[in-house]
């Protein structure tokens, strides 16, 4: 039976060596099962242009061409934290860059995917941070800065979200339940399917014509490796809980 894999929020690290050993085992043994693999944005905790050739690159670009040699298909969309993963990476494994919002033909089911960050409409700050930051030629102006320059203004950045961050309110940091069922209109849809928000589950609701809509959120990789399969017969976290 065909299957297709959906991960999310790995911010794999240097510092987290843990992260990264769960993520080859994930690559190596699961996603070899499957017929796709999407990674929805936030594989990095951070990246700063695919000039950057640390070990922690060439270990996530090996095991995904791995998967790619396989004749698996790897699709990638962008979090907030590695929207500077570029085609040169991408070229170097055979990864697929996906554009923010993409839908595909999940076994019969049109499913819209994003990563979810452009969901959170009431985070104010986070949206005009965002608009600033993926401005073409302030990116391209930041990818012309030495690497360790980048490495200083990313952790600048970083600081100054977490504070931000511990002073938001939860319910401003989900998404806008309003723009979510307009997106899913916009793009004709009943099934979104997003990370970002960390919050694994699965949640039914109407839209304005009684229609029954589905949003499936995938879960973070902080304290363990959870994943979504999907085939002809439905879909299925691993694990089915994970603690938050
Ligand atoms: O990821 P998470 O869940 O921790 O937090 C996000 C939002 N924060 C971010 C920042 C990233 O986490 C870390 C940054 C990585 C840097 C990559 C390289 C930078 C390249 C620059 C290229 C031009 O995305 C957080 C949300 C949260 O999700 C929930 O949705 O709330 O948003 C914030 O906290 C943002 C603050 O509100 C505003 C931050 C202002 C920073 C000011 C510096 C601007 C300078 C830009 C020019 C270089
Ligand atoms: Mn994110």
């Amino acid at each position: 039976m065909k299957k297709t894999y959906f991960i999310a929020d790995l911010h794999l690290s240097e510092q987290q060596p843990h992260l990264t050993a769960l993520f080859k085992q994930f690559m190596q043994n699961e996603a070899t099962k499957g017929e796709a693999l999407y990674i929805l944005g936030d594989l990095f905790d951070f990246w700063i242009g695919d000039d950057e050739k640390s070990m922690l690159a060439q270990i996530v670009q090996t095991e995904i061409k791995r998967l790619t040699d396989k004749g698996i298909k790897v699709y990638f969309q962008h979090g907030n934290r590695d929207f500077l993963i570029g085609k040169h990476f991408a070229q170097k494994c055979g990864l697929l860059l996906l554009p923010d919002y993409y839908v595909i033909d999940l076994y019969g089911q049109p499913t819209l995917i994003c990563h979810g960050d452009t969901l959170c409409i009431d985070d104010v700050k986070y949206q005009q941070y965002r608009r600033k930051v993926h401005n073409v030629w302030r990116q391209r102006l930041f990818l012309c800065l030495p690497l360790f320059i980048r490495l200083r203004i990313a952790n600048k950045i970083k600081n100054k979200s977490h504070q931000q961050k511990n002073q938001k309110a939860a319910e401003i940091m989900d998404v806008n339940q309003e723009f979510v069922c307009t997106i899913m209109q916009r793009f004709n849809v009943q099934q979104l399917l997003h990370g970002h928000t960390h919050q694994q589950a699965i949640h039914y609701f109407d839209d304005s014509k009684n229609r029954t809509l589905t949003r499936i959120v995938l879960g973070d990789w902080r304290n363990s490796a959870p994943f979504l399969v999907c085939s002809e017969e439905g879909y299925q976290f691993y694990p089915e809980k994970i603690d938050l």
